[in-house]
């Protein structure tokens, strides 16, 4: 529980959300009638800076894409399940899964201009992204069937705009709402790193992007964030210990996915 007054980077004194994140949850929007049955899954990591969650997406969709080509069969249930059908893995993320999400990208995390991003500005660019990707890339992948894995999706904007920020969780889950059009992860992984690892492995990375150089108490309202909504859905979010080697922490996604996904596509 955050019940302190918090100062955030611009030197503005801000209230942090005082309560549990569940308590501001308010009924869903019904996805549309018109978009239902979906078939394909969508499988979100999520994880503050330096999670490794980019890291642990990317093994992943490889691992995927070999398990369920045409070729593979063994003796686990989940080659016979997968056995001839091809399921098809996309691999995409927010913000920049699309043409116009790359522009809002760049705006976001390199902009060229002298002039501050203003917190509701930034709020919105992340809604438009989102908005152009559930609709242009998401959905269409889903209506096919495909298995989706998403590098950030609305959680992002609750622990980074919410928590981060201090912008009311009412209105980002109302702005979340609306530019998903009711769309929900059907499996989060969070990757859980404490907030100076994840800095160091950014850090070690290379230079920091806009949002990177917010200060360490921004980044630990972040993780706040996180453990909120864990907290708050724990059937669908999943958290995996990185504050290990990219192997070990690969082990535990690895079986996550296995159970899930063979849950998800089972007759
Ligand atoms: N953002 C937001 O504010 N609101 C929103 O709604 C959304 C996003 C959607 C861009 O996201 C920023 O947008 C992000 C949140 C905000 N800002 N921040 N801060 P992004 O996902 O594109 O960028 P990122 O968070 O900075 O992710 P990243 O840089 O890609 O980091 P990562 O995915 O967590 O980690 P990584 O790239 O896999 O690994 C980072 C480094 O650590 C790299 O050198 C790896 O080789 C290394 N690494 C990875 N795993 C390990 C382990 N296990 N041990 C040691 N080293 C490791």
């Amino acid at each position: 529980m955050l019940d302190f007054i918090m100062q955030i980077d611009d030197a503005r004194q801000i209230e942090a959300p005082s309560q549990a994140y569940s308590t501001f949850l308010e009924p869903r929007l019904e996805p549309q009638p018109d978009l239902l049955p979906r078939r394909g899954m969508l499988i979100v990591f999520e994880g503050g800076e330096g999670s490794g969650k980019t890291t642990q997406l990317g093994r992943s969709h490889a691992w995927l894409c070999d398990e369920m080509c045409d070729e593979k069969s063994g003796d686990h249930p989940w080659h016979q399940q997968f056995s001839g059908q091809r399921l098809s893995v996309l691999k995409t993320r927010e913000p920049g899964g699309t043409e116009l999400g790359r522009h809002i990208r760049e705006l976001l995390l390199h902009p060229d201009m002298v002039e501050p991003t203003q917190d509701r500005a930034e709020l919105l660019l992340f809604a438009a992204d989102r908005a152009q990707h559930v609709e242009g890339v998401l959905w269409p992948a889903l209506r096919r069937g495909s298995l989706v894995l998403c590098d950030r999706f609305t959680d992002s904007t609750v622990a980074y705009q919410g928590y981060g920020r201090g912008l009311d969780l009412r209105l980002i889950q109302q702005l979340n709402q609306i530019a998903t059009g009711g769309l929900e992860p059907d499996l989060t992984l969070w990757l859980d790193v404490a907030v100076e690892t994840g800095l160091g492995r950014a850090q070690r990375r290379g230079s920091a992007d806009r949002m990177e150089q917010n200060q360490i108490e921004f980044h630990q309202r972040v993780r706040q964030g996180f453990c909120e909504l864990a907290a708050a859905y724990p059937q669908r979010i999943r958290r995996v210990d990185a504050d290990r080697s990219a192997d070990d922490v690969f082990q535990d996604v690895q079986q996550i996915l296995q159970e899930a996904i063979a849950q998800w596509y089972s007759p």
